[in-house]
């Protein structure tokens, strides 16, 4: 028998391992560490071949090659306004990277004079080599900017129509705009690769609404994903408590800051102090208290127990952990702690090999794979 056989028997064992659960118990996962010493990471996308690449909050990307070991920072990236909540935060990969090497990354944007900033969105291809970026362009600019520390949102999801998702938090000192259509403030926009509003969005043609608009009444967004029917999913940060998982529709109004199950930090009520309200949607799920939730995965893959198989993964930035929820009829069946990596988590997602990663936020983060535990093993 030659080594090739005896590995692929191995990955067999291990894959009946994991199928013979007992009792039902799910079974664990453990951490690989994938790579570490990543400042303040925020986002982390796949490359062809299994490179990683990754965005430091400060403004620099990154790419990992194999190994972990991490890349100097990739040239072009364009001036981050780094400063409390903001700096360089989401990437993704155009579906069609291969063929034309584009990406997408948002992050918080100056003013011309300074005074302002907002969060915008922007498109560039990497170079063959993987140290630059090249034909820049920023195609959306949440508006209007505002002199805010606070709350940009920024998770950009590609759907299979080829339309872009970008969350948009609501500038913390500007709640009050989720409820209205004339401004980009706790919104989620469907834009075009071009930044264009497309002919189908919900409120084309309606005067005095931003056409980019697909939802309004968030709070502020930092987790996003489609699952296997390609429908969007979002986490959004509540005050305190009232941290959300939403389905976001086309057209509908989330709620914030009009209904809430969440308080005011330090107690008092936010508005009415309702948590209700007819034409305002509920919540999926609510935590109460607050998980800080940030990144989001719907699991497709076969790599996990067939319990895991569309389950949404969701990350703690508060209680270091990644939360599993399962939906049925539209509702969370279940919510489970699934790993503790002792550091705050940005992001989750699934890879191409079907396998979750999860990048910590802290000095030196780390980018780990969740792998399996077969029982006994
Ligand atoms: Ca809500």
């Amino acid at each position: 028998m030659n080594s090739g056989s005896i590995a692929s028997l191995a990955a067999a064992t291990l894959v009946a391992g994991f199928a013979m659960t007992v009792n039902g118990a799910t079974p664990g996962v453990r951490a690989v560490t994938v790579a570490e010493g990543v400042a303040m990471g925020w986002a982390v996308a796949f490359l062809p071949g299994g490179d990683l690449l990754v965005t430091e909050r400060a403004g620099t990307m990154r790419r990992i090659g194999a190994g972990g070991a991490l890349g100097k920072p990739i040239n072009g990236v364009p001036a981050v306004v780094f400063r409390g909540q903001g700096g360089l935060l989401d990437l993704v990969l155009d579906s069609r990277f291969e063929a034309n090497r584009t990406l997408y990354f948002c992050y918080s944007a100056a003013s011309e004079a300074g005074d302002a900033n907002s969060t915008a969105l922007a498109r560039a291809k990497l170079s063959a080599d993987g140290t630059r970026l090249d034909s820049l362009r920023v195609i959306f600019q949440q508006s209007p900017m505002v002199d805010s520390r606070a709350h940009f949102g920024c998770r950009i999801v590609e759907s299979p129509d080829g339309n872009l998702f970008l969350t948009l938090g609501d500038r913390f000192s500007r709640m009050q705009d989720a409820q209205t259509l004339d401004n980009h403030h706790g919104k989620i926009v469907r834009i075009t690769k071009e930044g264009t509003a497309p002919a189908d969005n919900p409120f084309v043609g309606k005067a005095g609404a931003l056409p980019e608009i697909w939802s309004l009444g968030h709070r502020n967004l930092q987790g996003a994903a489609l699952d296997a029917e390609s429908r969007l999913w979002t986490t959004e940060h509540g005050a305190q408590g009232g941290d959300e998982l939403n389905q976001p529709q086309a057209g509908l109004n989330y709620g914030w800051p009009v209904i809430t199950h969440g308080v005011n930090y330090g107690g008092g009520k936010i508005g009415e102090g309702i948590n209700k309200k007819a034409g305002l949607e509920q919540p999926v799920h609510h935590w109460t208290p607050s998980i800080a939730p940030s990144g989001l995965a719907v699991l497709t893959s076969d790599r996990y127990s067939p319990k895991w198989k569309n389950s949404i993964f969701a990350g703690s930035l508060k209680f270091n952990y990644v939360a599993r929820l399962t939906i049925r009829d539209n509702k969370v069946a279940s919510v489970e702690q699934i790993i503790d990596l002792g550091q705050r988590v940005r992001d989750v997602r699934q890879g191409p090999n079907g396998f979750l990663y999860v990048l910590t936020e802290a000095p030196k983060g780390r980018i780990v794979r969740l792998e399996p535990i077969a029982p006994g093993g």
